[in-house]
């Protein structure tokens, strides 16, 4: 027959302890290019044993969206996992929850809750405008000396999910906001590394230390949702809905009340929190690495700087701020962007997936129960798709008369795809767009003479981030005299 118990396994690795030695000769590859290294020997699609978890590594597009897309409920599962297990309470929130019917009912709510504050709608355009305009002025105060941006660009995007998410935003220097500056890197640091633990013994990946860590941070972090819930609570009215939070807590009311739309679905206080709780840190950890990435890249590649800035100075000039109506207008910063987002994906392996059935992908068999990732890193530079795909070049996503995006190849899903696909796609293209936009429109980002350009490898994780790194914003020229007090 042809049913998937008739097809063979895909090639396997050998097992562990011969493993060991193989993989030390690489030493110090970070998992997404090791996985892609052994395509060579392996193919595009291969399995390992990752202590008693069997993993299938996908390198290919093709295999990706049949995975993600065509099969996308049988893979919709996620793994279980000490770490994650310890951020989530046991899946209690949406991105490392396995598949079930709570799983589909928080991410509806979620979704309706930020989409109300909808993609065209003003409301979200203007909160991310005040920091936009916040951010800048912060630039400007530190003309000429190189500075990590890092800080104020996450305060930036915290303070727009902080308004989606609680209705609040802090100011510099707010001891709360530090403390989440903290924990969540210690957060990003530790956690989903103890999946990939068992292959990459060299890499020292889990030491003991980061699991203690781990609970420390997340510990601070509970607290704060916790703060914030207790607060919404005293004054929650069925009448207004001011957040996510909100929309939260009229759901779990409803749910109580057995008003939900899918019946025996549990809204515990616990899944609430840690769903926000993912909505917060995806919203937060992501965006900034993207952020920071544009301008390694941007100082790395002044000729594209100056691109958009022209494209910039000839769509908007100087007596106006950028706004979301602009997007079809400046087709090279939006190339920029998908550039930025295929040559360092935020999320090179993706989440791991499940297979929830017995199974196939492509001429392969899939049991019930094996582990997929995604190598997200292979399909963004995959040499039969991009032209010399280490290289950075905005250009590949323009039409020929350079006026137009275009989509160059079908191997490119920096948000995934299918039921799993990121719920924050809108949300975080219209930050990267505004805020990019609102500094280059009046700033240079450079690194002063004499010093090293920013490092271009990164440093895997749950995301993968660029190591810290100073620039200067300079003022441009023609700008010396424009306020920023234009309102939003
Ligand atoms: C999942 C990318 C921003 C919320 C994901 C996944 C990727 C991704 C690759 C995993 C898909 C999979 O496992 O198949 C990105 C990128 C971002 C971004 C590149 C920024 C440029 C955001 C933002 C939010 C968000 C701003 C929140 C507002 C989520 C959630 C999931 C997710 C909740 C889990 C979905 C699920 O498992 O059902 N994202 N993301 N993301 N993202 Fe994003
Ligand atoms: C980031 C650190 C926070 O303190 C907690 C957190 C919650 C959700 C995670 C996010 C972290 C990292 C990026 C993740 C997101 C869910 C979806 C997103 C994994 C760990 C991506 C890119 O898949």
């Amino acid at each position: 027959g042809f049913g998937p118990a008739a097809a063979r396994s895909p090639p396997s690795l050998p097992s562990l302890p011969i493993i060991g030695s193989i993989l030390s000769l690489v030493s110090d590859s970070p998992p997404h290019i090791f996985f892609q290294q052994l395509q060579k020997k392996y193919g595009n699609i291969y399995s390992l044993m990752m202590g008693s978890h069997k993993v299938l590594i996908i390198n290919s597009h093709h295999h990706a969206k049949e995975v993600l897309i065509k099969k996308g409920k049988v893979f919709a599962g996620r793994p279980r996992t000490v770490t994650t297990d310890l951020l989530t309470r046991d899946g209690k929130d949406i991105a490392f929850a396995d598949y079930s019917s709570t799983w589909k009912f928080h991410r509806k709510i979620v979704h309706g809750a930020l989409y109300m504050f909808g993609e065209g709608s003003a409301s979200i355009e203007k909160i991310i405008c005040r920091e936009a305009l916040s951010l800048s002025a912060v630039l400007s105060e530190s003309q000429k000396s190189p500075m990590d941006l890092g800080p104020e660009l996450t305060r930036a995007v915290t303070n727009v999910v902080c308004a989606l998410c609680f209705n609040s935003s802090y100011k510099r220097g707010d001891a709360e906001f530090e403390s989440m500056l903290q924990y969540s890197q210690g957060i990003v640091d530790t956690v989903a590394k103890d999946s990939l633990v068992d292959i990459f013994p060299w890499l020292q990946m889990f030491p003991n230390k980061d699991l203690t860590t781990l609970r420390e941070c997340v510990s601070i972090r509970d607290n704060l949702l916790q703060k914030k819930y207790e607060e919404h609570k005293v004054d929650y009215s069925d009448n207004v809905q001011r957040d996510l939070m909100d929309a939260m807590l009229r759901a779990k009311r409803s749910s109580e009340n057995n008003n939900t739309p899918v019946p025996n679905v549990a809204l515990t206080e616990d899944h609430l929190l840690m769903t926000v709780g993912d909505i917060f840190g995806a919203g937060v950890e992501t965006t900034t690495t993207v952020l920071k990435w544009s301008i390694v890249y941007l100082v790395h590649n002044p000729k594209v700087q100056k691109k958009i800035q022209e494209e910039l100075d000839r769509k908007i000039g100087t007596d106006r701020h950028p706004q979301l109506s602009d997007r079809g207008n400046l087709p090279y910063l939006e190339a920029t962007i998908r550039e930025v987002l295929r040559i360092r994906p935020v999320s090179p392996l993706l989440i791991p997936h499940v297979a929830l059935q017995d199974s196939s992908v492509g001429e392969y068999r899939v049991d019930k129960g094996t582990r997929v990732i995604i190598n997200l890193w292979s399909l963004h530079h995959d040499e039969k798709e991009w032209k010399n795909p280490e290289l950075f070049d905005p250009g590949r996503f323009l039409n020929e008369e350079g006026d137009g995006l275009c989509s160059p190849s079908a191997s490119y899903l920096p948000f995934g795809a299918g039921v799993r696909v990121c719920l924050g796609e809108a949300l975080a293209k219209m930050e990267l767009f505004l805020f990019l936009a609102w500094i280059l429109q009046r700033f240079t980002l450079e690194v002063p003479t004499g010093q090293p350009l920013p490092e271009l490898q990164g440093k895997f994780g749950v995301v993968l981030q660029p190591k810290r790194f100073k620039v200067t914003a300079n003022l441009r020229a023609g700008w010396e005299n424009i306020s920023l007090k234009q309102h939003c």
